[in-house]
């Protein structure tokens, strides 16, 4: 079975809580630290990514995480370089809420091969940046506009729009420390608009922001900034008994 039918198939039973690992900004120990306790605290899966990665031994750190645990080791990539062996799979995003050529198809374009090459199963996902107060760096780094946090209607339409050209998930991204996470009503509009997997992340603090998320539709709650500032295993288990209980 492959893994989006596998998650799939527990997303009708809960939602699903992952933790992101950022190669760049954990201390190398603490991404495998992060991720074992990840792991031991209930999480059904691991997204690793960044905006920017420098980090010349991913494939090895992944190989790592892999022996600690039996959950998916996913990629939630910043750009093709970012397309490296070892993931159990992967988000194959484009910046459907932005505007630059670059984030919608051109680094689709210089990792699909890759992609293909190495035999990564990739989902299709419409990743739509929406404004959490002051800039985040994925808002920088990708030189897009977010969408207003005041017009779920946007998302929305954004969501219908990727779905019709056959997108299964779409990730509703607040962006990494981000100071608000997803306004509620994008997700409500989206869910109610559309069957696509949500993924909820970007300024998660607290179990029941994960809570409200899920109530108000989401599937997947993605947390990491919170983990690199507080390493909390306890914290960790309540966070997935949230999203799992939703
Ligand atoms: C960032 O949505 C993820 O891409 C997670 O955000 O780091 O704020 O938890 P945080």
């Amino acid at each position: 079975m492959k893994i989006e039918e596998k998650l799939i198939a527990k997303i009708k039973e809960h939602a699903l809580f992952a933790v992101l690992l950022d190669p760049d900004s954990s201390e190398s120990d603490a991404f495998l630290e992060t991720g074992k306790m990840a792991f031991e605290s209930g999480a059904d899966l691991i997204l690793v990514g960044g905006s920017l990665i420098g980090n010349a031994n991913l494939p090895k750190k992944i190989a790592e995480l892999k022996k600690s645990m039996d959950i998916p080791i996913i990629l939630f990539p910043g750009g093709a370089s970012q397309v490296v062996p070892g993931f159990d799979a992967m988000l194959f995003t484009s910046l459907v809420s932005g505007r630059n050529p670059q984030y919608l198809i051109e680094e689709q374009l210089r990792g699909g091969l890759m992609v293909k090459a190495l035999g990564i199963e990739a989902f299709p996902t419409a990743y739509m940046l929406i404004n959490s107060g002051p800039a985040t760096t994925v808002e920088y780094i990708s030189n897009t506009r977010p969408i207003p946090a005041d017009k779920p209607k946007l998302t929305m339409a954004h969501a219908i729009a990727a779905e019709l050209m056959g997108m299964r998930w779409t990730y509703l991204e607040a962006g990494s420390g981000a100071e608000n996470p997803v306004p509620l009503e994008h997700i409500i509009l989206t869910r109610k608009a559309t069957s696509l997997n949500i993924i909820a992340g970007g300024g998660i603090t607290t179990p029941q922001d994960a809570t409200k998320r899920v109530k108000a539709g989401a599937n997947v709650i993605v947390t990491g900034t919170i983990w690199e500032k507080n390493l909390d295993l306890n914290l960790m288990k309540e966070f997935a008994g949230a999203v799992h209980l939703g």
